[in-house]
Parts: structure tokens; sequence; C-alpha cells
């Protein structure tokens, strides 16, 4: 039923001009309802061996007070399952818009087992924020894609700077800690 309804929406927003379309979706948009899982509860049941496993990190430095402690989640995660810290290589890019590309160079170097993207995009004034996280989330599966390794979406995309600080280490976990998990069960699935 809710799918029928979402697939109505969609055609009907379709057939709009383009001035209602953009008032329409910004409604959507405004309304539409974040998620409030916590993002440090996970399943760690039967994670593979990482204690030889590289990990490739890429922290965009934009809203770096978000991605520092995204960052800070993931590496604290990793560690926490077995992995070296001499196994774990970060690089930084300025945006998440280039954490295509940098994820594209680690995912290149064969010593590397997976990579993880991490950043944070906040809902602003401009269309920026459709525009970077599209671009993102197509180029990292592409990524995936073109390496046949594991190349994780660790990317914030929320409406405000405060929606970012609960999912970055605040009351609704780390999303560092989600990205971490999420390579390491990876890892075991491509072995
Ligand atoms: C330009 C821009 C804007 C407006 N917002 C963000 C953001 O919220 N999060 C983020 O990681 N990066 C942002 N950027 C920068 C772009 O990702 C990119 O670095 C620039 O457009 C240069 O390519």
């Amino acid at each position: 039923m809710a799918l029928a309804i979402i697939f109505i929406v969609k055609i009907v927003i379709f057939f709009l001009s383009e001035k209602k379309r953009n008032f329409a979706l910004y409604f959507i948009f405004k309304y539409k309802k974040m998620s409030t899982k916590n993002l440090s509860d996970y399943k760690a049941k039967n994670l593979p061996d990482i204690s030889t496993k590289k990990f490739g990190i890429v922290v965009a430095e934009w809203n770096e007070e978000i991605t520092n402690n995204l960052l800070q989640g993931t590496i604290d995660t990793l560690v926490k399952h077995g992995a070296k810290y001499e196994n774990l290589v970060v690089k930084t890019v300025p945006g998440s818009y280039e954490l295509v590309l940098g994820s594209t160079h680690l995912a290149k170097r064969s010593k590397i087992d997976a990579v993880i993207a991490l950043g944070c995009i906040i809902q602003g004034e401009t269309r920026h924020f459709e525009f970077i996280a599209n671009a993102v989330a197509n180029g990292l599966v592409d990524v995936n894609l073109r390496h046949s390794k594991p190349v994780v979406f660790g990317v914030l995309t929320t409406d405000t700077l405060e929606q970012a600080k609960d999912r970055s280490g605040g009351k609704l976990g780390n999303k560092g800690d989600e990205a971490a998990i999420t390579a390491i069960k990876m890892v075991g699935f491509t072995e």
C-alpha cells in the first residue's frame, strides 16, 4: 500500500511544472522523518579475522568537527575488532564530492582490502546538498564495482548540524562505527 502511494506521488511530481515540482520536493524533504536508529548498535556475531587486513579511510575536511568524530569512531571500531593501527591508511580530501576520487586511489592499491569514505553533507540554502549527496552515493557504488572490493558509504546526509552531531558520537551513536563494522563484514564476505 505504502509503495503504491509513493509510486503515485512520484508520477504526479514527474508531471508537474519545474516550479511546482521544486515546491513539492521542498515540502517532502522538509517534513520527511530522519532515521533515529542508533548507529553504534550493531550485530557483532561471526566477524572475520581482520588482524592482517588493510583498511583505507578517506575523510572529507568539510564539516571537520563532525568528520573528525566519524574518523575516531571508525578507527576505534576497527581496532576493537582486531585491526592493527599500522594497517590503517588515512587520507583526507577537501569535501565529500572528492571522496569518490580519494576512494578510487585507495581501492586501486592491491594491498588494501576495503575502503571507508567518511563525510558529512548538511542541507543548506542551495541545491548543493542533493547534487553532492547523489554524486557521492552513485560514485562510490561505481568504485565498489570497478575494483570489486568493499567501499563503504560512511557519509552523513542531514538537514541540520544538530542532526549530524547526534550521529557522530552523540545520542544516536556514530556513523563511523557503522561504517567500520560494514567494512569488516564485507571483508569477510569477499574472502
Ligand atoms: C560546496 C560544499 C557544500 C555547499 N556543502 C558541503 C557539505 O555540506 N559537505 C561536504 O562534505 N562538502 C560540501 N561542499 C564541498 C564539496 O564537497 C566539494 O568539496 C566542492 O564542491 C569542490 O569540488
